[in-house]
């Protein structure tokens, strides 16, 4: 099954807005025709510990038990000096993927469709034997993950999808994305003032709302943890280390929230959440990558990582009343 695509909405009118490029790879995984196979050991992740898309890829591969189904390439948090915007395998030996051997994300990308023009993103599903790049989907691919990859899920996985909230999850992640998760990005990369403020406006006033929901549940969705919170948690998990400061969403930090902070901490207690959540990549990206201004490099020490392991008190909330 095909998820629908969400990239516009009415602030792409606003001067100066930031547009997030369509993607180009979106076949589906399934047993449909033309579609991807799903099959143990074929793909292996492209991912970046500091983009947020992609890091929820890996939250739910390790909350499902995926990781001997797809293997996972890690690239550099620091994008590589070149004439075009990069992501290199320099954590590898050699700076080169010990699997696809390629040094570049573009490698990928040129391999699969030499005319390509867009950008070189991650997260990108590489098919391991073409070496070729089959799915960058970032919005919709962990609903691939949850349902037609389910028959290798371990015991117990949880189920992040569930039938009977499908509707809902799908509509709360497409507010998540507009005004929480892309919101910041349209409030960091916006080029006129006012481009800035609504994004602004917008992020905060979402997660105004949603610390209002959390006070009376422990999860977006009552007591079930869904795909829906792994979204809203990559970016609460890079609000203080990066986007307060590099892209100027700075009326409060995290820590001021207090359910959305308390469910933050709860999130970051599991271990597949703090495992895939690498704070020292998110600030090296944001803060030298993103952010023009920072000419000389530097990496903010802060925040102070112990307050992520106090007590968040969230057991005793009940199951949002339905
Ligand atoms: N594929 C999507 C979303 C994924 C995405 O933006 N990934 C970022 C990292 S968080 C990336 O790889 N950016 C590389 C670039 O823009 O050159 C897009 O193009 O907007």
């Amino acid at each position: 099954m095909a998820y629908k695509t969400w990239f516009q909405d009415e602030t792409n009118n606003i001067k100066g807005a930031f547009i997030r490029q369509q993607n180009r790879f979106t076949t589906p995984f399934g047993t449909g025709e033309g579609e991807l196979p799903v099959e143990a050991g074929r793909y292996r992740l492209i991912w970046s510990a500091a983009c947020p898309w992609a890091t929820r890829q890996m939250i739910v591969r390790s909350l499902l038990g995926l990781e001997e189904v797809f293997s996972v390439g890690l690239v550099d948090p620091i994008r590589p000096q070149k004439e075009y915007s990069d992501w290199a395998f320099t954590l590898d030996p050699d700076g080169v993927d010990p699997v696809l051997k390629v040094k570049y994300v573009s490698d990928l990308y040129l391999k699969t469709d030499p005319a390509y023009t867009g950008r070189f993103t991650v997260p990108a599903i590489v098919d391991i034997p073409s070496g070729t790049v089959v799915n960058n989907d970032y919005f919709n691919l962990s609903y691939y993950w949850e349902t037609v990859w389910q028959d290798f899920h371990k015991p117990g996985a949880p189920d992040l999808f569930p039938e009977d909230l499908r509707e809902d999850i799908i509509a709360l992640n497409g507010v998540i994305f507009h005004e929480v998760n892309n919101g910041v990005y349209k409030a960091g990369f916006a080029r006129t003032q006012e481009a800035y403020e609504a994004a602004y406006y917008t992020v905060f006033k979402r997660l105004d709302w949603l610390d209002g929901r959390l006070s009376q549940s422990r999860y977006l969705f009552g007591s079930r943890l869904t795909d829906s919170d792994i979204r809203l948690w990559v970016t609460l998990a890079r609000f203080d280390a990066a986007y307060y400061n590099a892209f100027r969403v700075n009326r409060n930090r995290l820590i001021d929230f207090p359910n959305l902070w308390a469910y933050s901490r709860d999130l970051y207690q599991i271990p597949a959440f703090r495992e895939n959540t690498h704070f020292d990549h998110i600030k090296a990206h944001y803060h030298v990558c993103c952010d023009p201004g920072n000419i000389f490099g530097i990496i903010p020490k802060g925040p102070d990582l112990s307050r992520w392991d106090t007590p968040h008190g969230r057991e005793k909330l009940a199951a949002r009343p339905e």
